[in-house]
Order: C-alpha cells, then structure tokens, then sequence
C-alpha cells in the first residue's frame, strides 16, 4: 500500500506538537483522560513509535551521538515509522470510531528535519504524500513556549536525548517553524501558550477541540464532573 486510506465512519485524529518539553505528554495525559471520561473511546500514542516496527526504529533514532544520522536520513526513518504507525495502529483505530490522541506526527518532521535541520519542506511534503496520500490529523494542537522554558523543564525531568542535546539555534528554529506551520495551516491546527500551569493549558486545549471539533469535553476535577455535549452537529 503505497498511501494510507482511511474511508467511511470514523473516530478523530488529534496530533500534540511542540518542542522539546514543551509539555506534550502531560496534555495527551489529561486530554485522553477527559475524553474517556466524556464517554469517548480513545487510544494514546506517540511518534516515533506507536507500532512495534515504529518503536524499534525510534530506538535507533534517539540513541547514540548527535551526528548519528544526517537529516535525510533521519526522515526517511521518520516517515517509514509513520507508514507503519498509521497502517497498523491509527488508520484501524480510527475505522472502529477510536479517537487517537498522538504525542507528535508529521508536523514534527517539518519542523525538525525541515526547518531546524535544512531538509527541503517540498521534499519533506512530497515524502508525506507518498506514505500517507490525504492522511492528515483533525485537528494539530501546537504547544508554543519559550526554548529555554522548554529545555529546562526536559532536563528537569530526564537525560538530554539526542535532540534535546542540538544548540539553542536548533531549537530556535524549531519554535518559528512549529509557528509558521500553525499560521500556514489554521484550518487545521492552532497554536497554545504553554507556559501557563499543565491545568490552564489543559483547559485551553479542551476549548480548542470544543471550537474545532465540535465536541465539548469539560474537565474540572475541582468539580469533580465531566460533560459532554455536541455543539456543532459534528460528530
Ligand atoms: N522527532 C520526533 C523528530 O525529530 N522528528 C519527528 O518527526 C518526530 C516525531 C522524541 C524526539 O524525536 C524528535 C523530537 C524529539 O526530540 P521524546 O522522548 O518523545 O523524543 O520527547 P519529546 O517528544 O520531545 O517530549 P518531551 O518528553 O521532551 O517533552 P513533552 O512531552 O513535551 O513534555 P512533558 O509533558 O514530558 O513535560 C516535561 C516536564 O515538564 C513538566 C512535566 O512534569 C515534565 O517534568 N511540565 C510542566 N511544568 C510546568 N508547567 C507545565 N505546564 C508543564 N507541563 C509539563
């Protein structure tokens, strides 16, 4: 299969973007929280990996020196975890009526092998268009915050991987790019500030699917409730 094809009734897909702790799997936490409490079902993932071909290939991607692989070698692996994350993982979930929240998709190539590594965006776009054809995300939640907000929280919590261990103009260059494919792109996507507290952003990324999707997912622990309602006749 030389594209990936997803027809008919279907759940919804949600891509995470942003750069290096920007808070990513923080919100995919409480934002598949809400949904399965909102009565939704919903499947967690995360690039690269999500298959077990595409784990095996993100081993190889995060590991060893910085150097390992050049740009284009590292989106070729990228988009290969993709086809086989998207065959066998998300495209099924998503014809059972699964909504699939993943932690980065190709969004994430754009902006680190494109705009922080040099790759041709075309030729990046022209990979995307072979493996996945139309396949794109509903809806792109951008997580936007300083770089240094970032990498400290990153090292906060872990060793630097390989990309977290690129210079401070890399990961420059990755914010304007995750900013750019936000303003190129807003049927799709929108761009949140995450320097607020995991809950402030957690609220803001709710409203956003509310205004997107036309699902409304409330989530107040405080109150201790979660509503669920359409609010567009979306389903
Ligand atoms: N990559 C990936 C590419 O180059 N191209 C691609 O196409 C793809 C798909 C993946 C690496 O691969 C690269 C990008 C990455 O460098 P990874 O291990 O999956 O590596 O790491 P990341 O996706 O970068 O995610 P991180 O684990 O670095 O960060 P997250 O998920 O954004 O952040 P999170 O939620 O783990 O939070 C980090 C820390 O901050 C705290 C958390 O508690 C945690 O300690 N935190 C907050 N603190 C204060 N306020 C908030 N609002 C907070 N939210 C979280």
């Amino acid at each position: 299969m030389a594209a990936a094809d997803v027809t008919g009734p279907r759940g919804r897909f949600i891509s995470i973007e942003g750069g290096e702790g920007a808070g990513k799997s923080t919100q995919i936490a409480l934002l598949a929280g809400a949904l399965e409490r909102a009565g939704i079902a919903v499947q967690a993932t995360r690039e690269p990996g999500g298959s077990p071909g595409a784990e095996a290939i993100r081993e190889l991607l995060l590991e060893g020196e910085g150097e390992r692989w050049d740009a284009t070698a590292e989106a070729l692996l990228l988009v290969a975890a993709r086809y086989d994350h998207v065959t066998r993982v998300i495209a099924p979930a998503l014809a059972q009526g699964v909504w699939v929240v993943s932690d980065r998709f190709a969004d994430s190539t754009m902006a680190y092998q494109g705009y922080g590594r040099g790759v041709a965006l075309t030729d990046l776009a022209a990979l995307h268009s072979f493996a996945l054809g139309e396949f794109s995300p509903d809806l792109t939640v951008i997580l936007d915050l300083p770089v240094e907000t970032g990498l400290a929280r990153a090292a906060a919590r872990s060793a630097a991987d390989r990309f977290e261990r690129l210079d401070y103009a890399f990961h420059e260059r990755l914010r304007h790019g995750f900013q750019r494919i936000a303003a190129d792109n807003p049927a799709r996507c929108v761009l949140i500030d995450a320097s607020g507290d995991p809950q402030t952003v957690h609220r803001t990324v709710l409203d956003a699917i509310g205004h997107r999707l036309g699902i409304a997912v409330a989530s107040h622990p405080d109150l201790g409730r979660v509503t669920h309602a359409r609010t567009e006749g979306k389903p």
